[in-house]
């Protein structure tokens, strides 16, 4: 089978998850249901929610059961930092996917609602998988960590830099910051996570965070290059800025090898994980 077509199957079990916790709401006003479920249905990747589930198979997880609320629930807080990157108090999108941007549509104060509440059933999701499995340690290590990164020492910690980076205060180590904290680690949460309801041990799960922390990093930077390249105009600096064009493609290059090393090093069937890092940076699989 092609990557591309088992891909397509992992995004497509993904969407169903998507679209029956989208179903499945049905406490909210329907405004509010409405803004929410038109950034999540909204033509993503999914890639957070694929890496989830490959990486709890790979791992051994089996049916999916109570995992699939941890895979919504990724999809969720990533669905909520972009609806709030796009608000014009930060990034000030018009448009993402192609599409209107959710405060376009629904207006800012409902794309500020959207989010919160976005962020809040992925944790209510969590729960209510810890509650299911039992208390199960792992389930509970799980959202541990999804904690973490997605917070202030996380994604939202990466986020806050990126908004104040001037031409004056940016660094290299406040672009590592910020791409390691704002890109890396929602991506590390959803491999971390799906390993660890697969039963990975604590290497395994060491060496799942080093392919997630060099993927993310590379996939920052291949961002910063497409954006480059169509010669999209961004008031933020970025790598290219400061390293230029031919060190930020030596540096995509150098993390992937670094996060495929990673995964050799793994004992479980790691092809797919290869086969996602090296497409994503357009190399041929
Ligand atoms: C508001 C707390 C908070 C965080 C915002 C998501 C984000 C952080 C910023 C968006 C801008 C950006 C370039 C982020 C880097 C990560 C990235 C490339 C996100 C887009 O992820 P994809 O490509 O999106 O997985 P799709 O549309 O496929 O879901």
């Amino acid at each position: 089978m092609s990557y591309k077509a088992a891909y397509e199957i992992r995004k497509n079990e993904a969407g169903a998850l998507i679209e029956k916790l989208i179903a499945d709401i049905t406490s909210m006003p329907p405004l509010l249901k409405e803004s929410l479920a038109y950034s999540l249905s909204n033509g993503g990747k999914r890639i957070r929610p694929v890496l989830f589930l490959e990486c709890y198979k790979i791992f051994g997880g089996e049916s999916l059961k109570n995992a699939g609320y941890f895979a919504c629930a990724i999809e969720c807080i990533h669905t909520y930092s972009l609806i709030h990157d796009d608000l014009p108090c930060m990034d000030n999108d018009d448009f993402r996917r192609g599409l209107p941007t959710n405060h376009k549509v629904y207006g800012e104060g409902l794309a500020v609602l959207a989010g919160d509440a976005l962020l809040n059933l992925a944790y209510e999701l969590c729960f209510k998988a810890i509650k299911l499995s039992g208390n199960d340690p792992r389930y509970i290590k799980a959202a541990c960590r999804i904690a973490e990164l997605s917070g202030g020492g996380g994604l939202i910690g990466g986020q806050s830099l990126d908004i104040k980076l001037t031409d004056v205060n940016v660094t290299p180590q406040a672009l590592d910051y910020i791409y390691k904290h704002k890109t890396s680690d929602l991506i590390k949460a959803a491999m971390y996570s799906g390993a660890v309801l697969g039963g990975a041990d604590d290497n395994a799960l060491v060496l799942i965070e080093g392919f997630a922390d060099n993927f993310g990093y590379a996939f920052q930077i291949q961002d910063d290059i497409l954006d480059f390249k169509e010669n999209k105009a961004s008031l933020i600096k970025n790598y290219i800025d400061i390293f230029g064009l031919e060190n930020a493609e030596n540096e995509v290059g150098a993390r992937i090898n670094a996060a495929i090393k990673c995964l050799e090093q793994i004992s479980a069937d790691t092809s797919f994980l290869k086969a996602f890092a090296m497409s994503s940076i357009g190399r041929s699989v």
